[in-house]
C-alpha cells in the first residue's frame, strides 16, 4: 500500500494504463491530455471561478458540457487508479494523468504538484461556454486564453499539445488527426502548419476544419480553423515559426505553459500547500 501523498506509485500505474491496444492510435495518452486541460481551462482570473481544482467535471453541468465530449473515456480510463489509490482527489489524478502522458509520449518532464481538492464550492462553478470553439480564429483564442492569463506567446506554445491525438466526428464532429504520429510528442505539429498546404474541407455535419492533401502523406491530415488562425495573425505566426525550427524552445515554453495552465485558481505556500482556503475541504491535507 502507498502512502497518502506518494505520488510515485500512481505515476507509474498511469504510465502503465496508456497502453490501450483497442483504443484510438493504441495509446490513452491525448485523451488524458486533454481532460487535464479541459478541467483547468474553465478558469477566469477575473471573478477567481473555474480551474481544475474542484474536479466539476465529475457532475453533468460541467461533465455534459458538449465542450468535453469524449472525455468520459478519459475519466473510466483512470478509474482503477483512483480505486487502487483512494486518497487521491480526482482535481489531483486527472492533471496528473496530463503530465504522466505527456512525458511517456516522449514530452518534457512538467513540474505538477498535489494537493487540490473535490470539493466543490457551488458559487466557483463555472458557466458553460468557457473552453475555445474551434471553428473560431485569432480574436476568439486572444479572447479565451487572456481570460486565464495566457498571452500570444503561450497560446501558440500551448496549441503545440495539437501534436497529439486526434479529432472524432462523434465528439467534437471534426475528424483526423494534426499529425502522422499522434502519440509522439514533437514539435510536428507546428512544421506542419507551415510546411503543408491547407486546404478548406465542409465536413457533411456543415462544420469546416483543413485538410492536406501533400502527395507524400498517405493519411489525410488536418488542422482546426483555430489552428490556421496562428499562422493567419503576425504576433502569433512569429512564434509558431520559433517553434517549428527550435524544439528545444518549444519544449521548454510548452514545459512552463502547460504547469501554469494545470495550477490555475490555485494558490501555494513556500512549501507548495495549497492555501486556498475555500478549497481545503476534502482534500488529502485536511
Ligand atoms: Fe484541443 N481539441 N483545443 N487542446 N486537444 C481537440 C482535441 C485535443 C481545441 C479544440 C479541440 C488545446 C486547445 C484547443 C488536445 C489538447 C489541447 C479537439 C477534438 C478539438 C475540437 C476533440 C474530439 O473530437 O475528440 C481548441 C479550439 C483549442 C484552443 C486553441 C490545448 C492546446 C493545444 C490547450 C491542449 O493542450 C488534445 C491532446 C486533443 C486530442 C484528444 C484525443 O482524444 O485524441
Amino acid at each position: 500500500m502507498s502512502k497518502a501523498g506518494d505520488f510515485a506509485p500512481v505515476r507509474q500505474d498511469i504510465a502503465k494504463l496508456l497502453h490501450q491496444p483497442e483504443y484510438d492510435d493504441g495509446s490513452a495518452g491525448p485523451v488524458l491530455v486533454r481532460l487535464a486541460w479541459h478541467s483547468a481551462g474553465t478558469y477566469d482570473a477575473e471573478t477567481d471561478t473555474g480551474g481544475s481544482n474542484g474536479a466539476g467535471m465529475r457532475y453533468e453541468a460541467e461533465g455534459g458540457d458538449p465542450a468535453n465530449a469524449g472525455l468520459q473515456h478519459a475519466r473510466v480510463f483512470l478509474e482503477p487508479v483512483k480505486a487502487k489509490y483512494p486518497w487521491i482527489t480526482y482535481a489531483d489524478l486527472w492533471t496528473l494523468a496530463g503530465v504522466v502522458a505527456i512525458k511517456e509520449m516522449g514530452g518534457p518532464d512538467i513540474p505538477w504538484l498535489g494537493g487540490r481538492t473535490d470539493y466543490v464550492d457551488d458559487s466557483k462553478l463555472p458557466p458553460r461556454g468557457r473552453l475555445p470553439d474551434a471553428a473560431q480564429g485569432g480574436d476568439h483564442l486572444r479572447w479565451i486564453f487572456n481570460r486565464m492569463g495566457f498571452n500570444d506567446q503561450e497560446i501558440v506554445a500551448l496549441s503545440g499539445a495539437h501534436n497529439l491525438g486526434r479529432c472524432h466526428s462523434d465528439r467534437s464532429g471534426f475528424e483526423g488527426a494534426w499529425v502522422n504520429n499522434p502519440t509522439r510528442f514533437s514539435n510536428q505539429y507546428f512544421r506542419l502548419l507551415l510546411s503543408l498546404q491547407w486546404k478548406k474541407k465542409t465536413l457533411a455535419n456543415g462544420l469546416e476544419q483543413f485538410v492536406n492533401y501533400d502527395e507524400d502523406s498517405e493519411t489525410e491530415l488536418m488542422m482546426l480553423p483555430t489552428d490556421i488562425a496562428l499562422t493567419q495573425d503576425k504576433a502569433f505566426m512569429k512564434y509558431v515559426e520559433l517553434y517549428a525550427r527550435d524544439k528545444e524552445t518549444f519544449f521548454a515554453d510548452f514545459t512552463k505553459v502547460f504547469s501554469k495552465l494545470i495550477e490555475l485558481g490555485i494558490v501555494r505556500d513556500g512549501e507548495g500547500k495549497i492555501l486556498n482556503t475555500d478549497n481545503q475541504k476534502g482534500g488529502y491535507h485536511s
